[in-house]
């Protein structure tokens, strides 16, 4: 019997993971390691385990199972993540896995054979929201980035460590990371291309760079009222500064570089004090490697010399440093043609978000699928994306692992 997709089961999953971290009005927190993650984490291996895959957790906490094929060749392995930032949808990393254990179910009940085992992840902290850098989890498995240092790694909130983190929820295990034979991530576009278009199905050629970069500014609080603007050492101005600097950068360079401040804090943060301390992150991205590490040379320059210029300190240090990924061309095409044989309209774009996909590229063929995002809303409680393209997607995704995996 072929596999086929059971919608409602795939879309109740997606509502029931959806309801853990919940919040009021609609939208969805949890955020790495948290109490939520744990919740979500727990629900996920009690369900893979309901399915009869074989659970695996790693030393930074990413978990997989795995269905066994006829031969022990490498699995293909379909995941995404299930972190979400504060302000987080239902769709953002769940959909991925969710479509994997989708897949599973298919298979189970089709009681299909594949040749090779096939492989559902759920990979620690994608979003680095709580933790930078992101993708975090997938990064150590497959070797970008060293399990001690990220076990090592503080909360940019100051409040927790990785490595405690992931022992007080229960999820540090010592299971060896795989690679895999091919790795598949179904994603929400998380941009307006698909939806602007008209089009059902993203065939994602790559993921653009990210730079992440956080600036400390240390000055002097004197008297808002007394003190005149030359004898002040200002870091709040100077953290301003440094927010304009990276607008200009995007301005400068234009599409499709962008420039975000995420997080912007001064203290002693009272008004009529100056502020004698500043901190400040900024997410510079672009397709283009050598474009984004001259923006963030322009950007770390410029901060050095505002500080200096304002007699305050700076110092600044990398969240995160992923060059720009290609995928797999050979996958690629058969993610345009899985979605063609299902007449399901495609287009080939790059990935404007990190994905947990771009740390398998470099060690084995690996692709991903979009599906659009309503008003390309994303990392916002109002995320959104239709059930027929949630379904279509993992469709796609179906016919390439049984593909892949040889059904
Ligand atoms: O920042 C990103 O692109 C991803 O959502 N972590
Ligand atoms: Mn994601
Ligand atoms: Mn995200
Ligand atoms: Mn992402």
């Amino acid at each position: 019997m072929t596999p086929e997709i059971c919608p409602d089961r795939m879309l109740a999953r997606l509502a029931e993971l959806g309801r853990i971290g919940a919040l009021e009005g609609g939208g969805v927190c949890r955020l790495a390691l948290t109490e939520a993650d744990k919740s979500g984490r727990d629900w996920l291996v009690a369900g893979m385990r309901a399915l009869g895959l074989t659970v695996s957790i790693d030393g930074i906490g990413n978990i997989w199972g795995i269905r066994p094929g006829t031969g022990d060749g490498a699995p293909v392995m379909v995941g995404s993540h299930i972190d979400t930032v504060a302000t987080g949808g239902l769709y953002d990393g769940a959909l991925g896995v969710l479509a994997g254990m989708e897949i599973i179910a298919a298979l189970n009940t089709s009681e299909a054979r594949t040749q090779r085992p096939v492989a559902v992840a759920a990979f620690t902290n994608e979003e680095g929201a709580r933790f930078a850098p992101d993708m975090m989890g997938s990064g150590v498995h497959q070797g970008a980035l060293d399990l001690d240092e990220m076990l090592a790694v503080t909360a940019t909130d100051g409040r927790g460590v990785v490595k405690e983190d992931l022992d007080r929820i229960g999820y540090r295990g010592d299971a060896a990371p795989i690679t895999p034979a091919a790795f598949l991530e179904l994603h929400i576009e998380q941009g307006p291309v698909l939806e602007q278009d008209g089009v059902r199905i993203g065939a994602v050629t790559g993921v653009q760079g990210i730079h992440w970069t956080e600036f400390t500014v240390h000055g002097q609080t004197n008297h808002a009222g007394t003190t005149p603007m030359a004898l002040r050492r200002d870091a709040g101005q100077v953290a301003m500064r440094i927010a304009r600097e990276a607008d200009a950068i995007a301005a400068d360079n234009g599409p499709p570089q962008v420039a975000t401040v995420g997080v912007f804090e001064v203290s002693p943060g009272l008004v009529n004090v100056v502020p004698d301390h500043a901190r400040l992150t900024v997410d510079l991205r672009n397709t283009d490697g050598a474009v984004l590490e001259a923006a963030t040379r322009r950007l770390t320059g410029f901060a050095e010399a505002a500080a200096a210029e304002a007699g305050c300190t700076l110092t600044h240090r990398p969240l995160a440093r992923f060059a720009p990924v290609a995928f797999d061309a050979g996958l690629v095409d058969k993610v345009e043609a899985a979605a063609r044989s299902r007449q399901l309209s495609v287009k080939r774009m790059p990935s404007g978000a990190g994905h947990d996909a771009q740390m398998f590229a470099p060690n084995c063929p690996t692709a991903m699928i979009f599906i659009p995002s309503h008003k390309g809303l994303s990392h916002n409680v109002k995320e959104h994306s239709d059930e027929a393209d949630i379904i279509a997607g993992t469709q796609v995704l179906l016919d390439l692992v049984c593909d892949l995996a040889g059904v």
